[in-house]
């Protein structure tokens, strides 16, 4: 071979490989999502806590902390689907495709499926692959993902627990390395745990000192090994939640409508087992992106559908608006995101597809609602907006609201066809966990501030935003004390609370 050639040959190579390596800048998106799980299980959010999760404590070592991470909420008892909604759509909730009927069908354009995450990932040119549970999801969207491995796994064993959902996803980026697929990945890894029913594995329920409790007519051990009850907890919440008979509150298998230290302690383990065995899947998908050397072109983001009660104010499900259900956990790793830090954000989930594509480089569609909080998770900016709206009307009408701005929020309550009307005022910097009368603090700032004249002024201010936010979002509802706005609002429904729906 000639010098002259193999020169030739040479640079020809590294050109190649240069133009390779360029092509290989766009990132890969790795977008993780539990099901049911509160910030303040996470060591993360709350230094208290037992749960060992080295997998996301190392993550935010790495990446970026959200303190305000939010789904929107819900005008279902499953809560799960108006969020999964929102983050495959990036719609504000009563402007999501299945709010048409509640809100008359005119603020969503048509043709949303074509728009949803993979639909708009896949146009360009990412390749896109999704697990997670089924049902109570977005089908339109969940369809539009090119490989495709869903099934609810709840249970304690490898094929019937969240490692299911690990290795589909370890299964997938094997087959993409067999066949040297260079294209950039969107993979959108869920988890149908820790959502009841949450039959760990026998090891990390040991460990948590739970047990898979099925006796209602008994409590289950206590254990020392069990995590302690919540800062917050309560034996009952001080007035109705306003939607009765609903699942997560009455008839969790394990729980029930029991709200006992046992009980609850018991329930807690259960939770935490089902929480560390999802940080070992992620784990494990970690490693393996590093084995292919993709890790560090790659965008991670962890998540939940929503928070979780668990004990906390006395209820049990995701269907209230107190912080530990409202607001999500979220961390963030990839190339850009400041490592080591904690940001406020102020954001909802519905965010999440702007944030993405901003990340890649696509142009997000111009049906989503959502704002990019990449410049939160740069470092360029503490918050994507001011004022945060709340919602959950999926039981009787119209259900509760709340709005937070800065350090203030209020919570109301206008349910049981008026039998219940009530107004919470908290100051989060002073009383981060929402303590009301019945935890019996006897530090005066850390209760439920509505009733305090002292704060007459700042509680006029809040409902102002609330209505504000209300008309800004079109809810087609009012409250008890506010304007009709010229408004119908939809009926309750005659049929009682549909468990179905409420998986
Ligand atoms: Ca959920
Ligand atoms: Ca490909």
């Amino acid at each position: 071979m000639s010098s002259k050639f193999s020169l030739c040959l040479l640079v020809g190579l590294s050109l190649s490989l240069f133009s390779q390596a360029a092509e290989r800048k766009r990132p890969n998106i790795l977008f993780i999502i539990a099901d049911d799980q509160s910030p303040l299980d996470l060591k993360v959010y709350n230094s208290k806590s037992i749960l060992d999760t080295p997998v996301l404590s190392k993550l935010a070592e790495g990446g970026t902390t959200l303190d305000g991470a939010h789904h929107m909420g819900s005008f279902s008892g499953a809560v799960c689907t108006p969020s999964r909604h929102m983050v495959m759509c990036g719609r504000t909730v009563w402007h999501l495709p299945n709010a048409a009927k509640l809100v008359g069908g005119k603020f969503c354009p048509e043709g949303m499926e074509a728009n949803t995450m993979a639909a708009v990932f896949n146009r360009a040119g990412y390749d896109t692959m999704r697990t997670c549970k089924r049902g109570n999801s977005y089908e339109g969207a969940n369809k539009q993902f090119t490989v495709r491995h869903d099934a609810t796994k709840r249970g304690g064993t490898a094929e019937t627990g969240s490692a299911w959902h690990g290795k589909q996803v370890l299964d997938y980026l094997s087959a993409r390395e067999a066949s040297r697929d260079e294209d950039p990945f969107l993979i959108y890894f869920g988890f149908s745990h820790p959502h009841d029913v949450r039959d760990g594995t026998p090891e990390l329920l040991e460990k948590y000192g739970a047990v898979n409790h099925t006796d209602k007519n008994s409590l289950p051990p206590a254990n020392p090994k069990q995590p302690e009850l919540p800062e917050n907890y309560l034996e009952e919440h001080p007035f109705h939640h306003g939607h009765p008979n609903l699942r997560d509150e009455v008839s969790v298998k394990g729980v029930w409508e029991k709200r006992d230290e046992r009980t609850i302690r018991n329930e807690l383990g259960r939770e935490f087992a089902c929480s560390e065995n999802i940080d070992r899947q992620i784990g494990s998908v970690l490693k393996k992106l590093d084995e292919m050397g993709e890790l560090e072109n790659t965008y991670i983001f962890y998540t939940a559908d929503h928070g979780m009660a668990i004990g906390r104010h006395g209820l049990q499900g995701k269907q209230n608006l107190y912080e530990h259900t409202w607001k999500v956990p979220f961390i963030a790793k990839g190339p850009g995101i400041k490592s080591g830090a904690r940001a406020l954000g102020n954001v909802y989930l519905l965010d999440v597809l702007a944030t993405i594509c901003d990340f890649a480089g696509v142009k997000a569609p111009a049906s989503s609602e959502g704002v990019s909080f990449r410049p939160v998770l740069e470092g360029k900016k503490d918050v994507v907006r001011d004022v945060l709206y709340g919602t959950y009307s999926g039981g009787t009408k119209p259900g509760m609201r709340c709005v937070k701005k800065g350090d203030w929020k209020l919570i109301k309550y206008d349910v049981m066809d008026g039998r219940v009307r009530e107004t919470q005022l908290f100051n989060l910097k002073e009383n981060p966990f929402e303590y009301i009368s019945e935890h019996g603090k006897k530090d005066g700032k850390l209760t439920d501030l509505a009733e305090d004249p002292a704060h007459a002024d700042k509680l006029k201010e809040m409902e102002a935003l609330l209505l504000s936010e209300m008309r800004k979002h079109n809810d087609p509802y009012r409250l008890w004390d506010q304007p009709k706005d010229g408004l119908t609002p939809p009926k309750s429904g005659k049929k009682s609370p549909n468990k179905r729906m409420q998986k």
